[in-house]
């Protein structure tokens, strides 16, 4: 027995000198201390050792235990201190890179726009998301059982407030408080219930109007044409295919040369060569009346078009749900 703890020992002390992690220490306690290590075994055996041999190795046993647990304590200690160390920072390493914000595509193109519709002249106003209904429609000429006024576009909130479906309710608002002349564009959020490769339920619009004397449809295609030019940063054919719209009267939608094609055809122009892009028209002279505009001495223009829808064809994106999944590795690309 008392061979055998000294191997033990020794055994021991020439093991925990290999050991260099936590792990490897924690299984060397189990081995010779733990509950059923080989300590506890042989110190079992006593009971049936000679009775006057008992004390003497009782005592060294005591003492074997006592020096493991001194080994033990001693190697955590430098165990730990040697991963103190590597926590030190390494000065070698290259440093971290910083990522930089920036802003939303949409922003973005939605800055460049009203940028562009600053310099020549229209100043900026933003009005609420949420609207009344007045504003909403019945100012803008859309009368009670209009179909824009179905419950598939729209979303309520109460009987007669609502998100607004277009950013016009600011134009309306404007006239109310003063007279012409009036050149203003009101960019910001728009809500459709409407959601798939072309449509979110929330989109962004700039809409602008300009009244004056004598503004004509001529005014209209040089102002809206030259925007075009400018936003898409080239001399772009552009064409008026006349439409409808319950505030203007005539209304045109706007066409634009293909962007991506060129004009000779392809699956973003659906093959025809141009890309509606916005709409158009000269204020209906209701909508003149309902704010208290003489529509005999004044006349004007008004346009909308969607930022979004704009941003996928300077920038070549085919899906426009992408510009709100919030995935950093879209969003960074810009
Ligand atoms: C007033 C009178 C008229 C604004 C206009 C459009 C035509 C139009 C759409 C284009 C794409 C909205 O984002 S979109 O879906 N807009 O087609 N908007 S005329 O007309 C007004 C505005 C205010 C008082």
């Amino acid at each position: 027995m008392e061979q055998e703890l000294e191997k033990l020992r020794s055994d021991a002390a020439a093991e925990l000198d290999q050991i260099s992690s936590s792990g490897q220490l924690e299984d060397f306690r189990i081995k010779y201390l733990g509950r059923n290590g080989q300590l506890s075994g042989l110190m079992k055996l006593l009971g049936s050792v000679a009775k006057e041999d008992r004390p003497r190795l009782g005592k060294l046993a005591n003492l074997v235990r006592g020096e493991l647990e001194k080994f033990f304590s001693e190697k955590s200690a430098a165990l730990l201190k040697q991963h103190d160390h590597s926590e030190k920072p390494d000065l070698s390493l290259p440093g971290r890179q910083r990522t930089n914000g920036r802003l939303h595509p949409v922003t973005q193109c939605m800055e460049e726009i009203c940028s562009i519709f600053a310099s020549m002249g229209f100043s900026i106003a933003e009005g609420p998301d949420i609207e009344l209904d007045h504003y909403n429609f019945a100012a803008l000429n859309i009368p009670e059982h209009h179909p824009a006024r179905d419950m598939h576009d729209t979303f309520y909130i109460g009987n007669s407030v609502l998100l607004r479906t277009h950013t016009s309710p600011m134009q309306a608002r404007i006239m109310e408080k003063q007279p012409p002349p009036i050149r203003v564009i009101a960019p910001g959020k728009v809500y459709r219930c409407d959601s798939d490769i072309t449509h979110t339920p929330m989109f962004q619009q700039v809409e602008g109007f300009l009244v004056d004397r004598n503004i004509s449809f001529a005014d209209l295609k040089g102002v809206l044409t030259v925007s075009l030019q400018k936003i898409f940063e080239k001399d772009l054919e552009v064409r008026f295919r006349p439409s409808f719209f319950p505030f203007t009267e005539p209304s045109a939608e706007v066409d634009i040369a293909c962007v991506i094609c060129g004009g000779d055809g392809c699956r973003v122009c659906k093959k025809t060569g141009w890309i509606e892009i916005l709409g158009s028209g000269m204020i209906d002279p209701e909508v003149f009346k309902m704010v208290g505009y003489d529509s005999e001495i004044y006349s004007g223009f008004a346009f909308g078009l969607g930022v979004e829808r704009i941003a996928m064809l300077k920038y070549g994106i085919d899906d426009i749900r992408l510009y709100y999944e919030n995935d950093l590795r879209f969003l960074s690309q810009f």
